[in-house]
């Protein structure tokens, strides 16, 4: 399953890193020593709200560790990667400078938790629609991927889904 779901990795790697990703490829075509972002997805926008939100999974295969320095979206005029704090029963949402990924480490964006904030988007994201994230890394350098925009009920049978699926692992 987890081969299956690496196939699905959208993320495509820009010229330069792209030859050191092909030489390192295991047998099966996929480079399972470097990072991956994948598994995103991108908020439907609400109403006339001109921002919204994706979220993606990092996964760092890789022996050494990483630091996502930010990002940036096609379609929006500004985006930044958040996350949400609690202090004393107040959830807030907070810019985050950089992420450190640790060598294996699993790093899942979702709802309450890290998340991509897209502002002041071009045109509202509309469901089975997509849109494209570039994600820049210190060591690996920009990755960009194109994620598939999703409504909230869309959102909430693909988290169940994935939770069933961890059940099972
Ligand atoms: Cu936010």
């Amino acid at each position: 399953m987890r081969t299956i779901l690496y196939s699905l990795v959208i993320a495509l790697f820009l010229p330069g890193f792209t030859s050191i990703a092909a030489a390192e490829s295991g047998d099966d075509g996929m480079d399972h020593d470097k990072l991956h972002v994948a598994h995103g997805w991108a908020r439907a926008s609400l109403g006339q709200n001109p921002n919204s939100a994706a979220y993606v999974t990092i996964h760092n295969k890789a022996e050494t560790g990483d630091r996502l320095l930010g990002v940036s979206c096609a379609d929006a005029a500004r985006c930044a990667v958040h996350n949400h704090v609690t202090v004393s029963d107040v959830t807030r949402m907070k810019a985050v400078e950089s992420l450190d990924i640790a060598p294996g480490a699993h790093i899942e964006f979702k709802p309450g938790g890290y998340h991509i904030m897209m502002f002041d988007l071009a045109a509202p994201l509309v469901a089975g629609g997509e849109t494209r994230i570039t994600f820049s890394f210190e060591t690996a350098g920009d990755m960009t991927a194109t994620v598939p925009v999703l409504s909230m009920r869309e959102a909430a049978e693909r988290s169940r889904h994935s939770e069933h699926k961890k059940k099972h692992n």
